[in-house]
């Protein structure tokens, strides 16, 4: 099957509504195999030659536990176009450019982007909003295109978003402090999988909320995670986001009692 034409890449007004009223929208074979194979063979290059990159002191990576021995794992490379030619040209594809400016109605700025490996028994990730209520000047235009390297199963641990609670934060009342939120905050009858295949792509708002549950099968469920702004709101401030990540992240590890913390 072919991608479609740049032209039919933006969001259809019925596309447009349903982001507006559900705070998500999914786009079946925005991509064409061949260029979903070249994300896949990229995403076991990025893994095999970047060894001595995978650490729990270098910032750039993240570890999460196994589901059942508590065993981290290695499981993000956050940024990462900067060691990877190929997610820095999805980041900038013109048909994601095209959907994520019709929603904007503007131009958009790459905010971050991570890769996300998700390997066999990895815990998954409690509910929460992508934008940190906590954190002064984090733009609120704040979205992020989920684009799928390998098919999201119930099984394998898919992301899961609760629609139609992005107009606000979710924090218990007294809590703004909270990332992870209580389960309770949201109706799971709004629980909506996001079953996608490699090509496919979803977007969806800063605040809607989601989770997602451990990897129960046998291989990777990889995805690379693009997130933008819109240039009305703080313009390109890809840089300055992964400085204050950084030091914020060093803050958190070492009232953890871990120093040394480096980036590279
Ligand atoms: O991919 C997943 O399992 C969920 C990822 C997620 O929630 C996040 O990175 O904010």
């Amino acid at each position: 099957m072919n991608s479609p034409p740049l032209d039919r890449a933006a969001l259809s007004p019925t596309e447009l509504d349903d982001y507006q009223q559900h705070g998500y929208v999914v786009r079946r074979n925005l991509f064409a195999p061949v260029e979903v194979a070249n994300l896949q063979r990229e995403a076991v290059r990025l893994l095999v030659d970047n060894r001595d990159l995978i650490d729990p002191g270098n910032l750039r990576c993240r570890f999460m536990e196994h589901v059942e021995t508590g065993e981290p794992i290695f499981e993000v490379f956050d940024p990462v176009n900067d060691i990877s030619p190929v997610c820095a040209g999805f980041a900038s594809d013109p048909r994601i450019v095209a959907m994520v400016e019709s929603i904007y109605g503007e131009p958009a700025c790459l905010f971050k982007e991570k890769l996300i490996f998700k390997p066999p028994g990895a815990r998954g990730y409690d509910l929460h909003q992508d934008i940190p209520r906590y954190w002064p000047g984090f733009p609120r235009s704040f979205l992020t295109v989920l684009l799928p390297i390998d098919e999201a199963t119930a099984d394998n641990g898919c992301t899961e978003l609760y629609a139609g609670y992005h107009h606000d934060f979710l924090q218990p009342p007294g809590r703004p402090d909270l990332y992870m939120l209580p389960a309770d905050v949201v109706d799971s009858r709004r629980r909506v999988p996001l079953l996608l295949r490699p090509g496919d792509a979803a977007v969806f708002h800063g605040l809607t909320p989601h989770r997602s549950a451990p990897n129960r099968s046998p291989g990777l469920r990889r995805a690379l995670y693009l997130s933008y702004n819109a240039r009305s709101d703080g313009g390109d401030q890809r840089q300055r986001h992964y400085q204050e990540f950084q030091e914020r992240m060093r803050t958190h590890h070492e009232q953890q009692g871990r120093s040394g913390m480096y980036f590279r």
